[in-house]
């Protein structure tokens, strides 16, 4: 298939200041007349075709200057709208209209409707799929868009901007019209109409401006949007005191649908959420749920700065908006919550879904450089890693000047489509510094590895780090240049307090930060006085693998004493990933699981170590997930070898720490009414990481059972419910457990996604049936993308002995259900097809599986661009 090129970029020849729009909405049969100001570019001669974008349009009418136009003058297809002869005169306009069934819209992008509701989806390119246009991020223009509707069918009506008129009109149809000044790309532009409610609040900006707030939800389920709306007033308040940042709109409207392909969209002044990150109450949702929100209401929010404000010229440069409101969320959660547990949780999920991306066949360097469909680089390296690139600026730059740099980025480009390139330059200019080696973290694929070896000389007192770094080769991109990657470090002295020296040599040390620029350094600290340790890569400074041999003892002495909190969480997730490894290479070899006893001991320390937050002793207490480790395995991969030392692993370490477990478990106790603060998030999620450890120790499942039946919110009963289905599955008590759960929420499909997730994750090689099984159930449905991700996607991605069942069974499953859901949404089903990502990475048999199901896929003679794309990658 045709491939875009960065470098192929050209300004377009036309552009559209302007446009006004008018909606007649029907499910079958919506008429859109699109009325677009045309302006010529300076230089371009009037002979020049204007080539508009459609995708799977038809052509109803079209006019120039409100004048018919030849049939020689223009072609029409599905996928364009080419017109040959235009006026000489450099602006003009022209009038289209194009016929729409948005009920008939699976592929949820486009106009369509779910649930009884009129909703649009444009990012990236699903304004085409409304009309003609010149469908590209750097064509700005202000819209008015006039919406018509049955009133009974869809009372509200919103777009994009600020209401600017509304009415009654003929045989019970009524109208509104909406007015955005501020030029926008088409990815931005919304529409939604039906029948919904409204939870309404108001917000005064920094300067005194009153600004409308609404959150759009279905009748019944208002209660349930006031975590949300809080959300919002904490971001909007956030954005102006961290990045001096103020709301533009008379109006920010928020509407919650039940089908929607991915998290929220940020379209300006109307966000479009998929529901899942709108809705929550206690009774239905878990801490992660309201964190998730929490972040989401926050991130399409700062969009209204990165993105709409100042948005990207081409889709080259997703990362711009996305890597930059990644790390602006970020920054959020960590103020609203523990700095150091978010932390750890970024550079957990980093890892879970970036790193395998960087390393494996679909590894692309944070702005890529070539593309066949652009749906595919939503990704955890464009967002992810994006994001880490952000947080490495300001690292290097200081708090500051980082500031003084967005500051000059958003005045020298408000209102523009513009570059990585432009971006940096603001750091530049603000630092004076040169960034030229450190940008190619946007521009060079690959997760660089950083090798030390430590010595100390206590005659000299001199502490000496031999620094290597190394980039892995990617697809296309085989020799890699160096990189600028800041190392934050701290040298640990005997007592656990970080140990001053006098001088350093080999390396430029700036503010606890070493920067690595030549292959090979050799740093020298003068005047160290005792032997330390050294804690590298602080606070995940740099997105990196660091290859540091080290013994227990000090890793374990790390892993007590370090000052900085993730390096503390990093040293004990080391010890135990290396056990992990050993283990399941034992186990795999026939032989037992054998852990080290003082590593068995710790655990019980952490649990019960009250200096230290709730949350951070869970996710401390947290073992290594299957996928961690085979990763760190990285080749000729067993997944059960790998479950079967977890398991070991979990249990002996619940019956070294039983008693201790038991106690910090029951002293924590069901702490009152619910909160969803993050104080009261922490302790359930330490009582839940512990009731895991005391099922698995004991084997019995009455405590679950206990916690199943006496919750008092979803964060404890679905803890429990896992532990019961994953840990005694089958057995009676996970049944009754399971059919209560489904009895109760049978008519809330937000919470049956859970339990179709707790099933599609039960480990081991019966599940694939299981999953097969649960797709025939009536709340199962293969067009609503958030229960195919809950049932199809969790499996896939999420449960290592199912998925990677030995016969290949869990390959052929998928394959079936990607192509089930191809048929009607390609976006979703090559989403699903990323989970064969690491096929090569596993043993030979495995490997032989999975690519005969990958070849089947491929074999498909009509597939969609997005799913061709995603498996041809991945065989390469
Ligand atoms: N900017 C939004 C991306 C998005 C999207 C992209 C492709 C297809 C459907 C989509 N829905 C939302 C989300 C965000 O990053 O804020
Ligand atoms: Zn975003």
């Amino acid at each position: 298939g045709q491939a875009f090129r960065l470098e192929d970029y050209r300004q377009s020849d036309y552009l559209i200041p302007e446009l006004e729009m008018i909606f007649r909405l029907d499910p079958e049969k919506t008429l859109v007349t699109t009325k677009l100001l045309i302006e010529r570019r300076d230089g371009v001669a009037a002979d020049v075709p204007l080539v508009l974008d459609g995708d799977g349009l038809k052509l109803e009418k079209l006019l120039i200057d409100g004048g018919a136009v030849e049939h020689n003058d223009h072609e029409a297809t599905a996928d364009s709208l080419t017109i040959t002869r235009l006026p000489r005169q450099s602006r003009f306009e022209v009038t289209i209209v194009t016929r729409l069934a948005p009920a008939q819209n699976k592929a949820l992008m486009g106009l369509y409707v779910s649930n009884g509701v009129y909703c649009t989806q444009c990012e990236a390119e699903g304004f085409r799929r409304i009309s003609y246009f010149l469908d590209r991020p750097d064509v700005l223009s202000t819209y008015r868009v006039r919406i018509e509707a049955r009133e009974k069918e869809a009372p509200l009506l919103l777009s994009n901007g600020n209401p600017a008129e509304s009415g009654a009109l003929e045989d019970g149809w009524h109208y509104a019209v909406w007015h955005d000044p501020f030029p926008k790309p088409s990815y931005l532009f919304a529409l939604v109409a039906g029948d919904l409610s409204a939870v309404r609040d108001r917000f005064v900006t920094m300067s005194g401006r009153g600004v409308d707030l609404a959150i759009y939800v279905e009748h019944g389920k208002e209660a349930r949007a006031a975590y949300a709306m809080d959300a919002l007033k904490r971001s909007m308040r956030w954005d102006e005191e961290r990045f001096g940042r103020e709301y533009d709109l008379d109006v920010f409207n928020i509407v919650a649908v039940s089908d929607f392909n991915m998290g929220a969209m940020e379209n300006k002044g109307l966000n479009v959420f998929n529901d899942k990150y709108v809705l929550a109450d206690p009774e239905t949702a878990t801490d992660a749920d309201f964190a998730n929100i929490e972040a989401i209401i926050a991130h399409e929010y700062f969009h209204n700065w990165t993105g709409n404000r100042i948005t990207c010229r081409d889709w080259f440069q997703l990362c711009l908006k996305e890597g930059l409101t990644v790390y602006r969320d970020h920054e959020f959660s960590a103020d609203q919550r523990s700095r150091a547990v978010k932390r750890i949780s970024e550079v957990r999920t980093l890892r879970a879904h970036q790193f395998p991306e960087d390393q494996g066949p679909l590894a692309h360097p944070v702005r890529p450089r070539r593309y066949r469909e652009i749906n595919n680089f939503y990704t955890a390296t464009v967002y992810e890693k994006g994001s880490e690139v952000v947080r490495m600026i300001r690292t290097i730059l200081g708090a500051d000047t980082f500031r003084a740099g967005m500051d000059l980025y958003f005045e020298r480009h408000d209102g523009q489509a513009v570059t990585i390139e432009d971006f940096v330059a603001c750091f530049e200019k603000a630092s004076g510094k040169d960034l030229t080696q450190f940008a190619l973290w946007y521009h060079q694929a690959g997760t660089p590895n950083v090798t030390v070896a430590t010595s100390y000389d206590a005659r000299a007192r001199e502490y000496t780090l031999e620094v290597e770094q190394s980039v892995p080769p990617t697809p296309s991109e085989a020799r890699k240049r160096l990189m600028h990657i800041p190392l934050a470090f701290g040298l640990v002295g005997p007592d656990g307090q970080d140990m001053a020296y006098d001088g350093v040599e080999g390396a430029e040390v700036e503010d606890g930060v070493i920067h690595l620029r030549k292959r090979r350094h050799i740093v020298r600290f003068k005047g160290v006085q005792a032997r330390p340790v050294a804690s590298l890569n602080r606070g995940f400074s740099a997105p990196i693998t660091l290859s540091l041999v080290m013994r227990q003892k000090d890793r374990l002495f790390l892993a007590c004493h370090d000052n900085d909190l993730f390096s503390r969480w990093e040293a004990l997730n080391t010890l135990f990933t290396e056990a992990l490894i050993d283990a399941s290479t034992r186990v795999r070899g026939g032989k037992s699981a054998d852990f080290d006893t003082t590593l068995l001991g710790y655990p019980a320390e952490i649990a019960a170590d009250e200096g230290l937050e709730a949350a951070y002793r869970a996710l401390a207490l947290t073992l290594p997930a299957e996928a961690d480790i085979a990763r760190e395995i990285g080749s000729n991969i067993d997944p059960d070898a790998i479950g079967r030392a977890r398991e070991a692993l979990r249990k002996a370490i619940a019956r070294e720490a039983q008693e201790t477990f038991a106690r910090v478990y029951r002293d924590l106790g069901d702490d009152g009414p619910f909160s969803p603060d993050a104080k009261s998030a922490g302790r359930r999620a330490l009582r839940n990481v512990l009731l895991e450890y005391m099922a698995a120790g004991s084997g019995d499942p009455a405590s679950a059972v206990r916690q199943f039946e006496t919750a008092s919110s979803m964060a404890d009963r679905a803890a429990a419910l896992s532990v019961l289905a994953h840990q005694f599955p089958g057995g009676d008590a996970a049944r009754a457990a399971l059919a209560a759960f489904e009895e109760r929420y049978r008519d809330n499909p937000l919470v049956l996604d859970k339990w179709f997730i707790v099933q599609a994750t039960t480990p081991g090689g019966k599940t694939v049936d299981l999953v097969r099984e649960l797709m025939e159930h009536p709340a199962f449905s293969l067009t609503n993308p958030n229960r195919v991700r809950s049932l199809i996607g969790t499996f896939a991605s999420s449960n290592q002995t199912g998925f990677h069942r030995s016969d290949g069974e869990g390959y052929r499953f998928l394959a079936d259900a990607v192509l089930a859901v191809e048929k009607h949404n390609p976006q979703v089903a090559a989403r699903l097809a990323v989970a064969f990502r690491s096929w090569r990475s596993l043993e030979k048999g495995r490997q032989e599986e999975a690519r005969k199901a990958l070849a089947r896929i491929a074999g498909e003679k009509e597939l969609s661009r997005d799913l061709r794309d995603i498996v041809e990658r991945t065989l390469a």
